[in-house]
């Protein structure tokens, strides 16, 4: 059955215990460095990773600007020039696309409604149409495509989930047959994989924990089983990883540690080695985070360092909610509206 619990009482169940780490024993956030890195990406349009990176820009300045604002300082950026861009990603359907001139897809849409909601400018969309483009992706079996050719996974189905709250929006699914799906989707090993059958991964198992506990359906997840294999993530180096056998990464510090939380066992790791990987993977000297030590930075890799350490309470960081992946202040904005 679906609870009627509304998305604002969510954020508010999880519990998270601070951590008194004695930060003199490890490095510190480089967060002046880090504002700078992402401030000068913008800039550097010509360079190879831009190019490679154009088809998805729109996620690229999610991570971005959620960044800035988690460190303090999302008035850096012309708010103006961001949103006009953001708007003419938009395509005719409703979605949006990663850049301009590009086909929509739940991926990108959702990083625009984060982004317009990071400004407090959701209502400049035509709320109806997007929620449309959203609603038609959803399939009879409650599964949703990514776009119109059809490819399922459960990441598209928090990827809806997830908009369609933000837009205040979830009337317009059928959230039970959405969530009838996600948990065909839970395994014997307590994570969640794309489809059915399909094998556990913490990025899979973030999807399926965040949508089942923005709609109030956490009481699907075996959260003893899922915690215990969630912490089994954390590998001797302090930093986790996706899945059994596979090498840590940064990323990952949002992936597990958001999940561990909205299931409440976050204490079942340890925090303060985790805390050290993830500074460990600083560039200290031209700011940015890698996924794992002395590898070359990305805005991606810091985006979830620096949130998975905000979830981590690292001092002076936003609180991040992990189930909408955008700070707590944005989101109480948005529902106690
Ligand atoms: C709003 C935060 C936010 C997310 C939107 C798209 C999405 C929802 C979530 C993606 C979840 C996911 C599948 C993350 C995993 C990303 C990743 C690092 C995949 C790499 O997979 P492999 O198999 O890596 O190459 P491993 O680490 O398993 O070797």
């Amino acid at each position: 059955m679906i609870s009627s619990l509304s998305p604002l009482l969510l954020h508010i169940n999880y519990c998270v215990l601070p951590i008194q780490i004695p930060f003199y024993r490890m490095g510190q956030l480089a967060a002046e460095k880090h504002t700078k890195y992402i401030l000068q990406i913008e800039k550097k349009k010509d360079d190879i990773e831009s190019a490679l990176t154009e088809h998805l820009r729109i996620n690229g300045a999610y991570w971005g600007l959620t960044t800035l604002d988690i460190l303090g300082n999302l008035k850096a950026v012309e708010q103006e020039t961001v949103i006009s861009w953001v708007m003419s990603c938009q395509h005719e359907s409703g979605g949006f696309g990663g850049n301009i001139g590009h086909d929509p897809h739940l991926l990108y849409t959702l990083s625009a409604i984060q982004i317009l909601s990071l400004f407090n400018k959701t209502q400049i969309l035509n709320i109806p149409k997007v929620s449309t483009y959203i609603s038609a992706l959803q399939n009879k079996d409650g599964s949703f495509s990514g776009d119109k050719w059809g490819e399922i996974d459960t990441r598209f189905s928090y990827l809806a989930i997830c908009s369609l709250s933000l837009l205040n929006s979830l009337d317009k699914i059928n959230v039970e047959k959405a969530v009838e799906y996600i948990v065909s989707c839970k395994n014997l090993d307590g994570g969640f994989g794309c489809t059915p059958g399909a094998e556990s991964h913490s990025g899979q198992i973030f999807c399926c924990v965040g949508a089942l506990a923005i709609t109030g359906c956490l009481h699907y997840v075996d959260k003893d089983l899922l915690g215990w294999w969630l912490c089994e993530r954390q590998v001797k180096s302090g930093g986790l990883n996706g899945r059994p056998e596979k090498l840590p990464d940064v990323c990952y510090s949002w992936w597990v540690l958001s999940s561990l939380i909205m299931i409440d066992r976050v204490d079942w790791i340890d925090k303060e080695k985790l805390v050290k990987f993830i500074l460990e993977c600083q560039d200290i000297e031209n700011g940015g985070i890698s996924d794992r030590p002395d590898d070359a930075v990305d805005v991606f890799h810091t985006y979830f360092g620096v949130a998975g350490l905000s979830l981590l309470e690292y001092p002076g960081l936003k609180a991040v909610d992990p189930a909408y992946a955008l700070p707590v202040d944005v989101i109480n904005r948005l529902f106690l509206k």
